[in-house]
C-alpha cells in the first residue's frame, strides 16, 4: 500500500469487515495509508491557447495515473472561482489495495456516515459496501446488506408515508442492486442503523432489468426515477439483456412504473435540477469494458412534464475525457458529474466552467456540508472549503442552508 519511503506520512486504520446473512461476521485489520497532498490553488486555464494546441492539456497538469497523488482546481471560466471557492483545498484521504469508492456516496444521518459502493471484482469477491464514518475522522469500514448483491448507485429513500420535504432526514437507503446470474436487479431498501433490508422492486411487469445503474427520489412526488444499463452483463456477472437500456419512474405508493426515456447506449447517472424542471441523464456508452471513443460520452437533458413524464431531449454536454458517469447538481443548478479524469463542472446553460482534476477516472463523487469527496476507485480525495451546496445536502445533513 502506501510508499514505504513515503515522505508525507501515513498512519495505521482498522478496516472491519462485516459480512451479513448466515455467514459469520469476521473481521479483518487491514494496514492502510493515508496520505495528505496539498493543493495548489485554482489554476486557470486559457481557452483560446488550449484550441489551437492539442497538448495543451497534458503540459497543464499530470500525475502518474499507476500511483495519483495530485489533485488540481482547473477553471474553465472565471466563474468556477466562486462556484468551487476561492480557497478551496484537497487532499487525498486513501489509496488502497482494492477499489473500495466507486459509485454511490449517500449519506445517512442516524449513523452519520456516508454509504460508497467498491468496484465490482468477481463473483466470489462481490461488491463491498464501504462505510465512510464522517464524525470519526473519516475511517473506512466493509459490510454487505441481505438482499443486495452486487451494488452500483443509490439514494436516500424516504418510504411512502414519510413526508420528503419537511426536514426530517431518512432512515433508510436505497441501493441499485446490479443483481448477478441468481439474484435479479433490482432496487433495495436498507436501514444502515438496524441493517435490515427490503426489496422494493425486481420486475418490469414481469420482465427483468438488465443492472440497475442509479436512482433518484423525487423529492415532491416521492416517485423513484432510474437507469438501467448492461453492466453486468459487460462485466460477465448477469445475463445476457432482454430489455432495452431505458430510465423508469416507478411510484412506490401505488407500483406503477413507467419507461420515460429511451434511446441509451448506456443509460446511467440521472439527476434532477434544483427546480425539478429538468432530469439530466449520462450516457456511458462509450464504455462498454472495452471502450470505444465513437460512442457516447454525453449528458442529456430533458424537460420534466408534470412530473411524470420526459420532453425535448437535448444534448447538454460531451466530455473531454472518459465518460460522464454519476451526475450531481448544486443549489445554482450547476451540474457536476465524474468523467475521465476527475469530476468536471457545467453551468446550467452547458458552458464547462471548471474540472476537480485528478488525471484517472472518477466515477461519481459527494457532496457534503462545505466539501466534496472525489471517488477514484482505490483512491479517496476530499475537497474542503467548497461554497457550491449540494441539491440534496441541506435537507439530507439535517443543516441550514
Ligand atoms: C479566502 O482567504 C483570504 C485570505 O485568507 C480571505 O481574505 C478571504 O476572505 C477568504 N475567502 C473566503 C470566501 O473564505
Ligand atoms: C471488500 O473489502 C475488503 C476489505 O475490507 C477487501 O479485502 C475486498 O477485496 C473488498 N472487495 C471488493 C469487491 O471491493
Ligand atoms: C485524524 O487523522 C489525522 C491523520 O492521521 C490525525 O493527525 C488526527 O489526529 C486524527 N484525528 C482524530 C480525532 O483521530
Ligand atoms: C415530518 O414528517 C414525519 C412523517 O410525516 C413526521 O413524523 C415528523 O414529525 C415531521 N417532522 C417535522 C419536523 O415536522
Ligand atoms: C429473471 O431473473 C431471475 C432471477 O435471476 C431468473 O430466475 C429468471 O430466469 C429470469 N427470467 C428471464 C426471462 O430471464
Ligand atoms: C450494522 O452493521 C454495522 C457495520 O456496518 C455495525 O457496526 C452495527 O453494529 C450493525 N448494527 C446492528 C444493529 O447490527
Ligand atoms: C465502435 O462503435 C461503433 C458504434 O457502435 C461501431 O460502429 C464500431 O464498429 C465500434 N468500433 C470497434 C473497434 O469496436
Ligand atoms: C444477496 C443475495 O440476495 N444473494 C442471493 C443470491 O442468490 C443466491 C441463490 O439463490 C442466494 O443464496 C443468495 O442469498
Amino acid at each position: 500500500m502506501g510508499a514505504p519511503d513515503d515522505p508525507l506520512g501515513s498512519v495505521h486504520a482498522g478496516i472491519h469487515v462485516a459480512y451479513k446473512g448466515q455467514e459469520p461476521l469476521p473481521t479483518v485489520w487491514k494496514v492502510i495509508s493515508i496520505t495528505f497532498v496539498t493543493m495548489s490553488s485554482i489554476i486557470p486555464v486559457n481557452l483560446l491557447n488550449a484550441a489551437t494546441d492539442p497538448s495543451y492539456f497534458t503540459n497543464l497538469v499530470e500525475t502518474d495515473a499507476s500511483n495519483p497523488t495530485v489533485i488540481s482546481l482547473l477553471a474553465f471560466d472565471q466563474s468556477f472561482n466562486s462556484v468551487i471557492g476561492d480557497n478551496a483545498t484537497a487532499r487525498q484521504l486513501y489509496s488502497l489495495d482494492y477499489e473500495a469508492f466507486h459509485e454511490m456516496g449517500t449519506y445517512n444521518k442516524p449513523t452519520n456516515s456516508l454509504y460508497v459502493t467498491s468496484n465490482y471484482d468477481s463473483l466470489d469477491n462481490p461488491i463491498n459496501i464501504t462505510v465512510i464514518d464522517l464524525k470519526n475522522n473519516y475511517s473506512i469500514s466493509s459490510t454487505h446488506y441481505p438482499d443486495v448483491a452486487e451494488a452500483n448507485g443509490g439514494t436516500n429513500w424516504y418510504p411512502p408515508g414519510f413526508d420528503i420535504s419537511n426536514g426530517t432526514y431518512p432512515p433508510r437507503l436505497l441501493f441499485c442492486d446490479e443483481g448477478d446470474f441468481h439474484n435479479y436487479s433490482k432496487l433495495v431498501s436498507v436501514d444502515p442503523f438496524t441493517n435490515t433490508s427490503e426489496v422494493v422492486l425486481n420486475t418490469y411487469l414481469g420482465r427483468n432489468f438488465s443492472s440497475i445503474n442509479d436512482a433518484r427520489q423525487h423529492p415532491e412526488t416521492g416517485d423513484l426515477w432510474f437507469t438501467d444499463a448492461r453492466y453486468g452483463y459487460w462485466q460477465n456477472f448477469r445475463p445476457k439483456p432482454t430489455i432495452p437500456n431505458q430510465v423508469y419512474r416507478f411510484t412506490p405508493s401505488t407500483g406503477e412504473i413507467a419507461v420515460v426515456a429511451d434511446g441509451f447506449d448506456e443509460s446511467n447517472g440521472l439527476e434532477f435540477s434544483p427546480d425539478l424542471k429538468t432530469l439530466y441523464v449520462t450516457d456511458t456508452g462509450a464504455q462498454h469494458f472495452s471502450p470505444n471513443l465513437t460512442r457516447p460520452a454525453t449528458i442529456y437533458a430533458f424537460d420534466v412534464v408534470d412530473q411524470r413524464f420526459l420532453t425535448n431531449r437535448r444534448t447538454f454536454a460531451f466530455v473531454d475525457k472518459g465518460f460522464p458517469d454519476g451526475i450531481h447538481t448544486d443549489t445554482d443548478g450547476n451540474v457536476w458529474a465524474g468523467c475521465g479524469d476527475g469530476v468536471h463542472v457545467w453551468n446550467p446553460q452547458g458552458s464547462l466552467i471548471g474540472k476537480i482534476w485528478i488525471g484517472v477516472v472518477s466515477n461519481n463523487f459527494a457532496f457534503l456540508p462545505g466539501a466534496i469527496m472525489v471517488f477514484s476507485n482505490a483512491q479517496l480525495w476530499i475537497v474542503e472549503g467548497v461554497e457550491a451546496i449540494g441539491r440534496e445536502v441541506c435537507r439530507d445533513f439535517g443543516v441550514h442552508c
